[in-house]
């Protein structure tokens, strides 16, 4: 009891950005036999209301799902985009109309240089350390609201906001 108390002290008294980050580490979201780990969304650089987020699927199921659309009332769009090399051996981007599946068993890791979502025409701000509201909508599992952390990818460089990618 004493531990719990103070547990519950611990925290009343923890500041903001502490509280934020303990939320942060359990950051996924379930529906259905879908997980989603760990969704963000890249900063966007200054100015622009464009810009690419990141997160992993996971299909504990026995049946494949597919992830169909995603939207945010942050946002006109949310489209999901991959990047990949094409002709000439140029980086460049595609929207994916059907989406994506995530195979019975396995998972689909959106990261800087593939898979990414693209929120297009940003309407608010999007400091880093806050957070969106994305709704993911699966074929099989359904729709799920989560929470899209504003911060950079772990991994090397990205593409930014995708300068000078036409997104219309
Ligand atoms: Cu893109």
């Amino acid at each position: 009891m004493r531990l719990l108390i103070a547990a519950i002290v611990g925290l009343a008294t923890a500041s903001a950005t502490e509280l934020f980050a303990s939320r942060a580490y359990a950051h996924e979201f379930a529906v259905g036999s879908i997980l989603v780990v760990h969704p963000t969304m890249n900063p966007p650089p200054g100015g622009r209301t464009t810009t690419a987020g990141y997160m992993v699927l996971r299909n504990s199921g026995d049946a494949p799902d597919r992830l169909v659309s995603a939207s945010s009332p942050a946002a006109a769009r949310v489209e999901i985009h991959e990047t990949r090399a094409g002709a000439g051996g140029m980086m460049e981007m595609r929207k994916l109309d059907t989406g994506v599946v995530v195979p019975a068993g396995g998972e689909v890791r959106f990261a800087p240089g593939g898979l990414h979502l693209m929120f297009i025409e940003l309407n608010r701000p999007t400091p880093a350390g806050g957070s969106i509201p994305v709704t993911l909508t699966f074929e099989r599992a359904g729709a799920v609201e989560v929470q899209a952390v504003t911060e950079r990818p772990r991994a090397a460089d990205d593409h930014g906001g995708h300068g000078g990618h036409a997104h219309h």
